[in-house]
This record gives C-alpha cells, structure tokens and sequence, in this order.
C-alpha cells in the first residue's frame, strides 16, 4: 500500500524517495559541503545557541529550563562528591538532566508538527507529516505507562546526515512592517541583496532577528514588549513561501522562538496557525532551528561585508525524539 494516494497541494512528498526522512538536507551534497568549508578562512569559531537554561522563564507555558540531578551509584549513594567506599583517590561527579528538548536552542524535526490532511483521499483528515508519515501509524502515542516516539522521521534521521554546510546570515532586524514587525518576501529580498547574501540550494538561512540579543543582555528580565516587537518572518506571504520552495535551502534557522510570527497574522479559518511551519516542515521537508543567537558572529560578519560561513549544528542522535536542543557553531 503506497502511504499516501493525495499529496497537499505544492508539497514534494516523493521527490527523495518513498521512504525519506530527511527531505531538503538531501540537497547538502559533500560539493556543497565543501563549498561551506571554504568559508572557513580566518578559522575562528562563535557559538550560535542560547545557554540551554535560556530563555530564563516561559515563552512556551509546557515548555520548562532543564533541571540537572544527581544520579545515584551502585551503591545507592549520590553520586556527585563520589568516593569509591573502598579507598582510592578518585572523587566523581555524574549527573542527569531532565530535559524539554525545545526548550531553548533546537532544532524541530520533521516530526514535530503536521497538518490535517486527507492523504489516502477517503473523504476522511489524516494527521500527516511530511512524506505522509501518520500519527496514527508511524508514532507511538503516549499514554498510561507508555513513553511517546517517533518511529518515522525521528531526530535522530536528522542526525545522521551531520547538519553541516553553508550558513547564510540575513539580518532582519530593521526589516519588519507594521505594528507586528513581520518580514515578507519584498522585505526579505530588500535585506538579502543589501547584505550582499546569496541563497543557494542546500544553504541553512538564518534569519537574525535581535530577539535572541535581548534574552542574553535581559535574562529573566527580558522586557516581553520588547521581544515582541522583533520581526518575524510572515508565514502567509504566498511570495515568500514560494521563494522558500524556489530557493532549494535546506534550513531554516532564526533567533527568534518559531520563525515566523503569529501575532498580527490574518488567517483564513481553518488554515494552518502555523503556515510557514506546514510549508517547511510538512510540505517540503525543510528543518526548522529556532531560539539560535547570532549576537557574536553578525557583527563580525557585517565588519567583514561577509554574509556566509560554515555551520555546524547536529541535534542529539536521540531516537524517536521530534525535536532537540542545538548547540550550532558558525565557523567564518
Ligand atoms: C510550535 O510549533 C508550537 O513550536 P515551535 O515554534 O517550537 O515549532
């Protein structure tokens, strides 16, 4: 039985094969990877995430800071100022994380959000995802006793393609119109010619908005106005999803929590809330980084009139997880 018998309209489902879990990172091919290396000339390196601990309080009410514990010896001791009972001058420590894995810097998987769609074209919605994986038959439901997972479209798919190539830096943050600061595909295509950037098929974008700016200055006394008041991509610019497609780029990265904005964005009923999301994740298969900080490396880049470096930003090869903390590197 083929999984799906309808695609949604403009999507590539099967354009990398069946059984893909990957989709646009197949276009990170070892040439363009070495394309990226080559823009690592001075070899100088800046961290691109946020301290997993960030952002200092809620954007996302389910979404909560890591909490580190101690984990616990053969012994049943705790295991931090470790002693082997029997002598020895060893001391240890070794602790455990309980961990929202977006939470703060993260990648979404290709299956962390899906759409309702009717893909066997039984007159009947399905939950799908991109390639027409189904929640119904390609995840494991949580419920009493019984951890969730992926069994398609995992991170750890991701993973294993080692998310490195060419980063693209746009800085938006003087892009956005209106009251809401949303950035469209005139807007978008304004800042990339100005920066001189290119974007070329399997480059990562990474959209850099200053959000990320003001929870590192800020902490947990970001001022909420503030960060609302950084722009956003606008998920419903039919022109700007278009490019995206167009364009070939194999990720999306932004400092700010979802890449798109949701704020001051009309939607028809019954569309998407998240429709850069669908278009991204769902239809094209295009991984999603969000809450990344670009702080350090845009000033450098902008010193240097240079819009590309290297990235290097693999998720934790953690199977059946739908998303993961990042900790991306920009190399320039
Ligand atoms: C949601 O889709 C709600 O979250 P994220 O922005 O992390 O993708």
């Amino acid at each position: 039985m083929p999984r799906w018998l309808k695609r949604p309209e403009g999507s590539n489902w099967g354009a990398f094969g069946d059984e893909d879990q990957v989709g646009r990172m197949n276009l990170v091919t070892p040439e363009r990877r070495r394309r990226a290396l080559a823009e690592a000339k001075e070899g100088q390196c800046f961290f691109l995430g946020l301290p997993l601990d960030y952002p200092q309080g809620k954007i996302f009410a389910g979404r909560n800071p890591p909490r580190l514990e101690p984990t616990h010896g053969s012994d049943g001791r705790v295991m931090y100022d470790w002693t082997f009972a029997d002598g020895g001058s060893d001391v240890i420590n070794d602790d455990r994380v309980v961990l929202d894995l977006q939470y703060s810097s993260q990648w979404d998987g290709l299956s962390h959000y899906g759409c309702c769609f009717d893909a066997d074209s039984d007159g009947v919605a399905e939950h799908v995802f991109y390639n027409g994986f189904r929640s119904d038959r390609d995840f494991v439901q949580p419920g009493e006793g019984v951890a969730p997972r992926a069994l398609a479209l995992g991170i750890e798919n991701l993973a294993r393609t080692c998310v490195q190539g060419r980063g693209v830096l746009v800085d938006v943050r003087h892009a956005g119109a209106g009251p809401h600061a949303l950035v469209g595909y005139e807007a978008l295509m304004r800042a990339i010619e100005a920066q001189g950037a290119e974007v070329e098929e399997g480059d990562f974008l990474c959209i850099y908005t200053g959000y990320g700016d003001l929870l590192m200055r800020d902490g947990e006394h970001v001022d909420r106005a503030a960060l609302a008041a950084c722009p956003g991509l606008d998920g419903t610019d039919r022109r700007l999803l278009d490019w995206i497609d167009r364009s070939g780029l194999a990720a999306i990265c932004a400092d700010n929590p979802m890449v798109e904005k949701m704020e001051g964005v009309e939607r028809c009923v019954g569309t998407a809330r998240l429709p850069l999301h669908e278009h991204c994740l769902v239809k094209l298969g295009i991984h999603l980084g969000e809450f990344w900080w670009f702080g350090a490396i845009a000033p450098w880049l902008a010193a240097h009139r240079r819009a590309h470096f290297l990235l290097t930003a693999p998720p934790l090869n953690l199977p059946g997880a739908v998303g993961s903390p990042a900790t991306p590197v920009g190399t320039v």
